[in-house]
């Protein structure tokens, strides 16, 4: 037994993981098979499926078993890649945006972010860069003190040919060089136990802090596409979409002059490439299609939503607001509280503590039993039971909470 692992605990549930200083939790990124399932079964005796060479198969992001290092208790968080067989990049990033706002919602915050990548990439090809810049914006600058950037897989290069790529990575304002200036930490890992532990307890001192990703879509209630990462993901398509457009382009005269000048045998290769070249188009238009369409949501489409959205963001604000008195020390509050006083204020004085409109009760019919729905639906009921009593409340709360903050001397402006 390596010293400061025990047996994994059998606990699955390990409740409130911002509250728990003894609770740590690591958010584990990387495109598709770098090996964070790999990583994540070693380190927690977890049996979570790990990838062949052709297919990807983390589907969904799931946590391992939580285990013990140095007497904390460590939950591990597996995460699809992007570049995956299966799915498209809009498609993961809805995936893990869900489940990292969810767990903001319910105030859990990570203590750390592993990002995984292959020491045997011979260069940062453009799906590897894209990955990248997209994992920046999802933490944001001032999480990147969290993140330990881990190369793995050394047993596969030639050690000087290694330690040329890191270097290169290192130095490079393409990769990982804007991360370290910021705090982000680099770690080799080889696949041993001892390895993993050592990543593991670079993360341990750590204070939990909510990533860019999820203070956008809760404190600032923004849509997917509307968030750094999600505006991030938008631009590489785009610039996919430009890519294949021009070699399409360039396919179709290359093929005219085959042709001009009888070279069948060239003409009929051009062909091909430009089927390839059209379906690629055809793909990523798809992807910018379903990341346009979550931008302006099913929901709007379904017609109610649009009306009834500045609603549903005042119940979802009161209820923060309300999370605030509940338990003021929790400080994941002071983050945003300014911008929640400000638009239950803003928001408000549009209802001017008028009766429950009848279309917010109309919005509880909104899209079915889809899961999508249930939070926020969730959040609904309990605005109609608590709003008369949050609208006394409110004045009494923003007094304290300003009271606090001037009292904490942290120079948050409120207005
Ligand atoms: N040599 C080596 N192979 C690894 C390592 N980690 C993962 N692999 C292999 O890489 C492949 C992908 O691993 P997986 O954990 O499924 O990657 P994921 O897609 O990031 O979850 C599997 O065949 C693993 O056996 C490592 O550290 N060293
Ligand atoms: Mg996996």
């Amino acid at each position: 037994m390596v010293s400061g692992r025990t047996l994994p605990s059998q606990k699955h549930e390990s409740g409130n993981l911002a509250r728990d200083s003894k609770s740590i939790s690591i958010l584990v990124m990387g495109s598709t098979g770098s090996g964070k399932t790999t990583l994540i079964n070693l380190a927690s005796g977890s049996k979570l499926r790990v990838s062949d060479s052709l297919h990807s198969c983390t589907e969904d992001v799931q946590t391992s078993i939580p285990f013990d290092v140095d007497g904390r208790e460590v939950t591990l968080i597996d995460t699809p890649g992007f570049d995956d067989t299966n799915k498209s990049d809009v498609a993961v990033l809805d995936l893990v945006a869900h489940f990292l706002k969810q767990q903001y919602e319910q105030s859990k915050t990570l203590h750390g972010i592993i990002y995984l990548h292959r020491i045997t990439d011979n260069r940062m090809n453009g799906s590897s860069t894209r990955s990248f810049r997209m994992f920046r914006k999802l933490c944001g600058d001032s999480t990147l003190k969290n993140v330990v950037i881990v190369t793995n897989m050394w047993n596969k290069v030639h050690v000087k040919e290694g330690e040329s790529r890191e270097a290169e990575l290192r130095q490079d304002d393409r990769f990982f060089k804007p991360a370290l200036d910021n705090q982000a930490k680099t770690a080799r890992h080889d696949n041993t136990i001892p390895s993993v532990l050592d990543i593991i307890r670079k993360i341990l001192p750590n204070t939990a802090a909510p990533l860019t990703l999820q203070q956008e879509l809760v404190d600032h209630m923004k849509r997917l596409p509307e968030t750094g990462a999600g505006i991030e993901l938008r631009d590489g398509l785009k610039e996919l979409e430009d890519r294949f457009m021009k070699e399409l382009l360039d396919l179709k005269h290359e093929l005219q002059e085959a042709l001009k000048e009888l070279k069948v045998v060239d003409a009929k290769e051009i062909k091909e490439e430009l089927h390839n070249s059209r379906t690629g188009l055809v793909r990523i238009q798809n992807e910018l299609k379903n990341l346009q369409a979550q931008a302006f949501g099913k929901m709007d489409a379904e017609g109610m939503w649009k009306s009834m959205s500045a609603e549903v963001r005042v119940a979802m604000m009161f209820k923060r607001v309300q999370a605030v008195t509940d338990d003021p020390d929790n400080d994941r509050f002071w983050s945003s509280l300014g911008d929640t006083i400000k638009t239950v204020k803003a928001l408000a004085t549009v209802f001017n503590a008028h009766p429950i409109p009848p279309h917010i009760q109309q919005a509880l019919t909104v899209g079915g039993d889809s899961p999508r729905y249930t939070n926020v639906k969730a959040g609904i009921r309990e605005w109609i039971n608590t709003y008369p009593k949050t609208v006394q409340k409110l004045e009494k709360i923003t007094e304290k909470a300003i009271a606090k903050a001037g009292k904490k001397k942290r120079g948050w402006k409120f207005w």
